[in-house]
């Protein structure tokens, strides 16, 4: 895979070389290129921002250095000599108007070939960058959740996390994948290690059993009893693909979770 990323902030993007990701770009696994938009300015103060039209408050980017880096972006060649075989890539911008990101999208991006970020500041990018953007390559805007952020990179940084370590070979523990892949709509159980006491708290006991039948079934009971406290949006979605057990029932009553099972 490659990985374009277009900044005002281009070392925002230095934790991109540690631990996992680091080690996926040196091994060859993706290729990343981090871009400063004020490089395609042509003015001497490297402008990219003007005030919004229409009147406002705060700063909006000018659409002038974004066309002039997304033409890079979909040359053949791709901005980099690695990058010339690449197709057009698939423009992400992070934004808090954006299609919810999740590990669905996750796993859909992890699929393609090509992906680039978008990442504004100030309160956004001029809207005819993505209008013009649409016309050669898909445009995605993306929100990392509900909330305001400053700018688009640790959307970003976050997103490529989650991509990069679907990609084959990066995870070296496969089996941790397949795991999470099972795992739809509930919350993960809580983990322990040792030593088995720890400031007088006892490791739970079925985890030091070996009975690796009532280990399951624990950690499928706290994953409910999490979900339903914490999450309980989520618990609809969990029953809609499963018919509960009269256990599993008792739980959701137990965590006061409100059964709602229709007519
Ligand atoms: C500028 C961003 C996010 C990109 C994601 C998320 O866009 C704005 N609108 C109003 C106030 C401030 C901004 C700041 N801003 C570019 C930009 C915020 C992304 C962002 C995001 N992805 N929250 N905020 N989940």
């Amino acid at each position: 895979m490659r990985i374009d990323i277009v900044t005002i902030f281009p070392k925002y993007l230095a934790p991109l070389e540690l631990s996992l990701i680091g080690r996926a770009r040196r091994a060859g696994l993706v290729e990343i290129a981090v871009h400063d938009l004020r490089d395609f300015t042509h003015d001497r103060h490297r402008t990219v921002d003007d005030a919004p039209a229409g009147g406002g408050a705060g700063m909006v980017m000018r659409p002038e250095p974004w066309g002039e880096v997304l033409d890079r972006l979909c040359a053949p060649g791709g901005d980099d000599p690695s990058g010339a075989d690449a197709p057009t890539p698939t423009l992400l911008v992070p934004s808090p108007s954006g299609e919810r990101f999740d590990q669905p999208m996750a796993h859909e991006l992890a699929g393609l070939e090509r992906i680039a970020f978008a990442c504004g500041r100030y309160e956004g990018i001029d809207e005819r960058v993505l209008d013009e953007a649409a016309t050669r390559m898909s445009v995605r805007p993306v929100s990392l959740g509900d909330y305001v952020l400053n700018g688009g990179e640790v959307a970003a940084l976050a997103i490529i996390e989650a991509v990069v370590r679907l990609l084959p070979g990066v995870v070296g523990n496969a089996e941790s994948l397949l795991e999470e892949s099972h795992e739809g709509h509930l919350l993960e159980y809580p983990v322990y290690t040792r030593p088995a006491t720890w400031r007088g708290r006892e490791v739970p006991e079925v985890l030091a059993s070996g009975h690796h039948a009532r280990i399951a079934a624990w950690r499928h009971e706290q994953r409910l009893r999490r979900t339903a406290r914490r999450r309980p949006d989520l618990i609809a979605a969990w029953l809609a693909e499963h018919r509960p057990t009269e256990r599993e029932l008792q739980i959701l009553r137990e965590e006061g979770h409100e059964q709602d099972r229709g007519s």
